[in-house]
């Protein structure tokens, strides 16, 4: 693709608007000079982010003016995987889609059609509005091993998720697997809790690697990978044994707490150590430190969400910081009141799906609770392609998901994927992923749409400034293969008319919210005082009888890890890269120049045992596969544990993009899930390392 490819659509001048490089939401302000798009930056009057733009987002214009985008459908002309494809027009590469999406819901059923999507760039709504209204109840997403244990059990719990409120100066935040000030996930902005940290806030980290900001925090508990849930209870063990619970809440707003207390028992931090790697004393010093300070938040992240427990460690911590009282505190864990537009909760149109559809959800029989969430597990989704069990899945509808690296067990997903009999791709380039597909759907990038933000508290407006090719955007094509289905009436004719219909309950049009730009709703703490929990006790279940009913453990539990000793002496986990968002953005210069190649970290000692040197190109194996990534030797780590870069493929490669080479996922399975929402264990896997033979 060359730059006339690329036209602009707004006037010279610097323009507002929102980032979504990553799934972050900088407020952003974009140069436009000489009819061309200059400067990416910051922008200082956004309260998200007040100016701060990281590595990603100034990478933004790399992304697109980049030479490497796809700007026609492309129709497979040789066998699939073999990036063999020709241009087509939209007209021919929608009707091919939605024949073949007509097809297999005559032929097999709408249950066959398996919808995907990857990180959610503000059209995830849409793609469940889609797929409700043609019926198929399976939608496929990263949510098991991403943001979904939180929400779910925030919701199984009291009825609500939470967010930590910064701006309420908490006097600690527990950051629990979590990285903030590199991910900036879900529209909380790490520099969000650096600025708290400035103005006297403490930090808690557990973490298996002495980060940056374990490095800034008072204390630091280095958690065995995947030891998570018995810390958390172990921690929850400590306060109730010193009476440093918060009576009141309990009595007043709980359920179960007596039966807590004796649950905990078995989980005392002398107990623990073997599972969690902490030593005692550090235990009750953290947990005591976070139980008296007089508010303090939890920032929950993937750390402790790819693991078998990922669902108990999200409730563990939400009742500890509910018997501290930190729920809904000014300054802890505030239950959000989300903007009352056609939005996240309304815009999927649930009810259109038919009663009868939802039972045949993919994997409900095994994980209730991410099916009462709306998703498909993955593994169902491979068994259904390959085995035709329960049904077969025959198509795939793919939006914005590089499903052959980012999921567990890539060699079966590959599989999975070769197998099907039709599979449409839509993303910004020719990922391993759309490479395997029958047709792919070129689409715009951030900069290429109008769309409303939604964040916990506040709606957003992003501009569509330039045009890529002939590149359309989700929602476009979304509702261009709705009319072809019949489901037109369910859409929108036009992307303005659809902002306008979403924002009209709040009184606004696009157009206002743009001028607008941010619009918050006000935080306010302890509702449950006069409305209680949206629960259906009224109260906030420590017990979760619910859970019971559907056969799984009311109170939190601790489950080890299925070890395999036999692939190795070290417990493997990953992190995510400052410079990259998943598997994206290796084809993007500046960045790549960051972080050339894969790495994975051992310890020193490690290091010395295999004779591996520092930058050395090492083979990192497990499961009977083996990937090869570049050794960092680093003391930041305990000498049994490695870390290894996720979700690794080359876009220089052609093709196939080598996505065997040193894509971690290989290496990891998925028959270790947890019951509830069948998270994938990314933590804590036994591997080996040694140096490359001939390197
Ligand atoms: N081992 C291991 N595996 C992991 C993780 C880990 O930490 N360790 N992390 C997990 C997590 S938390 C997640 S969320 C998943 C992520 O897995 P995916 O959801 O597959 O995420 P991405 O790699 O971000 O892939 C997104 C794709 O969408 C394309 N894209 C970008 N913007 C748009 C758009 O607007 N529209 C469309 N149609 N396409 C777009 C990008 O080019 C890219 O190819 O991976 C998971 N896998
Ligand atoms: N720059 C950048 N930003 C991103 C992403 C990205 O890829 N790059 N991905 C986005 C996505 S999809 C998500 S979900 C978020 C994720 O953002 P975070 O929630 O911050 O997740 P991670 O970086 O995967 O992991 C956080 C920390 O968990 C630690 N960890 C590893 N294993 C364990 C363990 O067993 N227990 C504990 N307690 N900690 C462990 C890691 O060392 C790491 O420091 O970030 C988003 N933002
Ligand atoms: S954190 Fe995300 S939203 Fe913010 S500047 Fe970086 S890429 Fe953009
Ligand atoms: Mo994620």
């Amino acid at each position: 693709m060359t730059d006339p490819e690329v036209t602009t659509l707004v006037e010279d001048g610097v323009h507002r608007t929102v980032c979504r490089m990553c799934h972050g939401g900088c407020g952003a302000l974009v140069d436009v000079r000489g009819g061309r798009l200059t400067r990416v930056e910051g922008d200082p009057d956004n309260p998200n982010n007040r100016g701060f733009l990281c590595a990603k987002g100034r990478a933004s214009l790399d992304q697109l003016y980049g030479t490497d985008r796809l700007t026609r459908p492309l129709l497979r002309t040789g066998p699939r995987g073999s990036g063999s494809f020709r241009p087509i027009g939209w007209e021919e590469a929608l009707d091919r889609v939605a024949d073949a999406l007509d097809r297999t819901r005559t032929r097999h059923g709408p249950e066959s059609l398996v919808v995907a999507q990857g990180t959610d760039r503000n059209y995830q709504e849409w793609l469940f509005r889609f797929a409700n209204s043609y019926g198929t109840p399976n939608v496929l997403g990263p949510a098991h091993v991403c943001f979904y244990p939180r929400v779910m059990a925030g919701i199984l719990t009291m009825g609500a998720f939470t967010f930590c409120d910064y701006e309420g100066s908490p006097d600690v935040v527990l950051l629990w697997g979590c990285n903030k000030s590199m991910t900036h996930g879900d529209g909380v902005i790490g520099t969000r809790l650096l600025d708290a940290v400035r103005r006297g806030t403490r930090m808690i980290v557990v973490d298996p690697r002495r980060t940056a900001l374990a490095n800034r925090a008072q204390h630091h508990l280095p958690v065995r990978p995947g030891g998570d849930a018995a810390l958390a209870l172990a921690m929850i063990h400590t306060v109730i044994e010193a009476d440093a619970y918060d009576h009141d809440f309990v009595r007043d707003h709980t359920v179960g707490f007596e039966d807590l207390a004796d649950h905990v028992a078995a989980y005392a931090p002398e107990k623990t150590e073997h599972l969690t790697g902490v030593r005692a004393a550090d235990v009750r010093e953290a947990a005591l430190a976070y139980a008296s300070a007089p508010a303090a938040a939890i920032e929950l992240g993937t750390g402790a969400q790819q693991n078998r427990n990922s669902f108990h460690v999200s409730r563990a911590l939400a009742i500890l910081s509910a018997i501290c009282g930190n729920i809904d505190r000014r300054g802890g864990d505030v239950i959000f009141e989300p903007p009352g537009i056609i939005g996240r909760r309304t815009l999927p149109l649930t009810e259109a799906l038919p009663t009868e559809q939802h039972p045949k959800r993919l994997g409900a029989d095994r994980h209730r609770i991410l099916s009462m969430a709306g998703w498909a597990h993955p593994r169902a989704v491979w068994d259904a392609i390959l085995d035709h069990r329960p049904y077969p899945v025959t198509t795939m509808l793919v939006h914005g998901s590089n499903l052959l690296v980012n999921y567990a067990d890539s060699d079966r997903v590959h599989a999975a994927l070769d197998s099907l009999g039709f599979l449409a791709v839509a993303d910004l380039y020719l990922t391993p992923t759309a490479a395997m597909a029958d047709i792919v759907l070129p689409v715009g990038g951030w900069l290429e749409r109008d769309q409303i933000v939604e964040h916990a508290h506040y709606v957003a407006a992003r501009r569509r400034f330039a045009q890529v090719g002939e590149c359309r955007s989700d929602e476009e094509i979304l509702s261009g293969l709705a009319t072809r289905l019949g489901l037109g009436d369910t859409f929108w004719d036009t992307t303005a008319d659809s902002l306008d219909a979403r924002l009209a309950p709040i009184g606004m049009d696009f157009k206002a919210l743009t001028d607008q730009h941010y619009r918050a709703t006000p935080l306010t703490y302890e509702k449950y005082r006069t409305q209680g929990f949206a629960t259906r006790s009224g109260r906030f279940n420590i017990r979760c009888d619910a859970l019971r009913a559907f056969g799984y453990a009311p109170l939190p539990v601790h489950r080890p890890v299925a070890e395999r000793p036999e692939d190795g002496p070290y417990l493997l986990t990953s992190a995510h890269s400052p410079f990259f968002f998943n598997s994206e953005f290796r084809n993007l210069g500046p960045l790549r120049a960051k972080e050339p190649d894969p790495v994975v970290e051992l310890h020193p000692e490690a290091a010395a045992r295999e004779g591996v040197q520092d930058g050395a190109w090492v083979l990192v194996s497990a499961r009977g596969r083996t990937v090869r990534m570049r050794a960092r030797v680093t003391d930041t780590i305990a000498p049994d544990v490695v870390v290894a870069a996720a979700t690794w493929w080359y876009p220089e490669r052609g093709a196939d993009g080598g996505w065997r080479e040193s894509n971690l996922n290989r290496l990891t399975g998925d028959d270790d899930e947890n019951e509830e929402m069948g998270s994938s264990n990314f933590r804590g896997i036994r591997c080996a390392v040694r140096p490359e033979p001939d390197a």
